[in-house]
């Protein structure tokens, strides 16, 4: 980055010079945060740009213009909600970058106050998420807004009633305002960009953002699906809530019903400050949400009213920023690898460095629309952070750095597994491989089978299926239960016992229950929870094939862009080829709806049973006594009619009879589990 001037030694020229650029590379940031809910820079390179602006118009007071950055409240609002005014405008806050200058702040709010005994502050995490307000009148729960530009916001009552954790009645009749924040957990905000990526959806770029996108939906459906969460932490008029400290605010408000934070922390001298500053500093990466910064609120309320507010900030609270946490480095290479759904994406590979604890490398480019924007290059120093405290991404190239020779990165226009041609679909952001003989997308296919959520195969991970895949003994899902032990034996590392379990779980998985399949044959929208509510409502895979688009669409929280996958899913010719063969290897196709616990005589009574193999747990007297006890018959010998078998150690032919007919096979280990469950 090139050297900045400080604002101390710039001529008024110069600065006239720097504010024009300044300030619209900062309406842009703030258009693309504010209204796009998608920044193309990191928070703390807008917040540094803003605060060099707020500097120079410091020093040069006749320069601060109207339409300044500065001179604004908040976002605009610009959508298509609903407007609501808010009586009582939503502020946001002052910052502060260093514990320095938070100590002069400090200094200074207690000089311009008619109080001279030093204040007590309450402390609390600075959650990154969205300004939310909430509206009660008896008790009920009437509107759910966002801040908007602090006056205006957007009504999003219907999204709010969405969120488990905003209470739709409180605990007394009381008609109130509350406000708090809107947050995406780390964990739903890594999970929702892995779908969307999947999806070939733009990413969102942090928690914070991906809240807003959820909350600020017009389909409330779309925000449930979206695990957002609260922490409220302040009440305007608090005077009807009969409290005198922010800290006994927010006891009241958990006693209404509602979620606070439970980090906070009434402090009383300089030294208890600093110390919960580096307490938070230190876990803030092992907190299951983001936080970008501690917020400091004088404890007392009445002294709040005392001090007042600016227009656009209340004088009697500051938020503390982190320091980010951000390492440059070089990108040497960037990769392009297939996924399942013939998603092509890049990733930047570069010179590793620390990292919020740990060593990165690597960082997803998502598709070919953020390289571009960003501009990243081979050669490039960029600047590294993790988004949601978890996943590495650049935050920006390092213009100055760049080396004179360099070019614009030209994306493939093939797929580097199979070499077909790379297209977006419809309004995709997203590269795809559209080759359904691709062998990477079969591969992730394969693997996707097999995952413990889908048909859960045990043992039967990324690296057998490449090996599977590559000597050409599976080349769709039906083949896995087509291998044989000679074909298992010739892969690196597996002997016969390796190979006896590998089958077994192969065998064991045709009597899953067929959302497994459902979710395991990676149809697009169909993840594990939808799978089971088709599941649940058709019955069985036949039924959900013979089932018209309007009627799929039609079920509780399905909708017509999932009802559309999977009906075009069972249109096509291949998938039926493909269902026909798992039928024929017997993989069950029904959907076995979860029974209440059965009683212990219920689950075994009239069950045909077969013990083979050496059993080490107990003997076999044991176990044939344990079952006949329950109604089971334990016979000698396998046939169609058998319902189990039970295979201890060297299990011999009657383990692969039972696998070729499909029996359900169990290891010791399960059925010692099962009766250990019961007893
Ligand atoms: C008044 C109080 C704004 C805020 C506030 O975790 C006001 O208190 C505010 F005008 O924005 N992000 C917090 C957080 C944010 C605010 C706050 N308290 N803990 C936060």
């Amino acid at each position: 980055m090139a050297k900045e001037q400080a604002v101390s030694e710039l001529t008024k020229e110069e600065a006239t010079r720097e504010l024009g650029p300044l300030r619209d590379q900062l309406r842009t940031w703030g258009e693309e945060y504010y209204e796009q809910d998608a920044p193309s820079v990191a928070d703390y390179v807008y917040d540094r740009a803003y605060q060099r602006l707020v500097e120079i118009e410091r020093r040069f007071p006749d320069l601060v213009t109207p339409d300044s950055p500065t001179q604004r409240v908040g976002g605009q609002t610009e959508s298509q909600l609903k407007k609501v005014t808010h009586e009582i405008p939503m502020l946001s806050m002052g910052d502060v970058f260093s514990p320095e200058e938070l100590a002069d702040f400090n200094r200074r709010q207690q000089a311009n106050s008619a109080v001279d005994v030093d204040f007590d502050y309450n402390l609390e995490l600075k959650i990154d998420g969205l300004s939310l307000s909430l509206v009660y009148e008896n008790g009920k729960l009437v509107q759910g807004s966002t801040r908007g530009n602090g006056t205006i916001g957007e009504d999003v009552t219907e999204n709010v009633k969405t969120i488990k954790s905003v209470p739709k009645k409180l605990s007394a009749p009381l008609s109130l305002e509350f406000r708090g924040e809107c947050y995406m957990p780390k964990e739903a905000f890594v999970k929702l960009n892995a779908q969307r990526e999947a999806d070939g959806q733009p990413v969102f770029a942090n928690p914070r953002n991906a809240a807003a996108g959820s909350l600020r939906q017009l389909d409330p459906r779309v925000t449930a699906r979206r695990q957002l969460d609260t922490f409220m932490y302040y009440v305007p008029d608090f005077q009807a809530l009969g409290v005198t400290t922010q800290a006994e605010a927010l006891e009241k408000m958990k006693e209404l019903g509602f979620t606070v934070n439970p980090n906070y922390r009434v402090v009383h001298s300089q030294a208890e400050l600093t110390a919960y500053i580096e307490e938070f500093t230190a876990k803030r990466n092992q907190l299951p949400y983001e936080i970008d910064g501690i917020v400091e609120k004088v404890n007392d309320l009445a002294t709040q009213v005392d001090l007042g507010s600016t227009v656009k900030v209340p004088r009697w609270e500051i938020a503390y920023k982190f320091p980010p946490e951000e390492q440059a480095t070089v990108v040497r290479d960037i990769v392009w690898t297939v996924g399942r759904t013939g998603n092509v994406t890049p990733t930047a590979v570069m010179d590793p460095v620390q990292l919020a604890g740990t060593t990165v490398s690597r960082a997803s480019l998502h598709n070919p629309a953020y390289l571009a924007q960003k501009d990243i290059r081979l050669g490039d120093t960029v600047l590294l952070h993790k988004a949601g405290d978890i996943i590495p991404e650049i935050s920006q190239v390092i213009i100055e750095q760049r080396p004179d020779d360099s070019q614009p990165y030209q994306v493939p226009t093939t797929c580097p597994e199979c070499g077909a041609e790379l297209v977006h679909l419809d309004d995709e952001v997203a590269l795809r491989c559209i080759n359904p003989m691709c062998p990477a997308q079969i591969k992730e296919g394969l693997a996707h089978f097999a995952s413990r959520n889908a048909m859960n195969i045990d043992g039967l991970g990324p690296k057998i299926i490449e090996h599977l895949f590559d000597r050409g003994l599976v080349k769709d899902v039906a083949d896995l239960y087509r291998l044989k032990a000679e074909q298992l034996l010739t892969l690196p590392k597996f002997g016969d016992k390796s190979v006896s379990n590998l089958l077994t779980a192969i065998a064991n998985s045709r009597h899953n229950s067929c959302e497994r399949l459902l979710f395991g044959l990676g149809i697009r929208h169909v993840g594990v929870k939808v799978a089971q509510l088709l599941a649940a409502e058709f019955g069985s895979i036949d039924a959900l094939m013979r089932t018209p688009l309007e009627t799929i669409s039609a079920v509780d929280s399905i909708g017509p862009i999932i009802g559309d996958s999977v009906a075009t899913y069972f249109a096509n010719e291949q998938v039926h080829q493909l269902i026909g063969e798992l039928k024929e290897v017997g993989v069950n196709m029904t959907y076995l709806a979860p029974t209440a616990p059965a009683t212990a005589s219920d689950e075994w009574q009239d069950k045909r049973v077969v013990l083979t193999g050496k059993l080490t747990k107990m003997t076999r007297g044991q176990a044939q006594e344990w079952l006949t006890a329950r109604g089971a018959t334990v016979t000698g010998s396998v046939s169609k009619k058998t319902d189990l078998l039970i295979a201890g150690e060297k299990a011999g032919s009657k383990l692969e009879k039972a696998q070729t007919l499909g029996i359900l096979v169990w290891n010791e280990d399960q059925f010692d589990q099962a009766m250990k469950e019961e007893n």
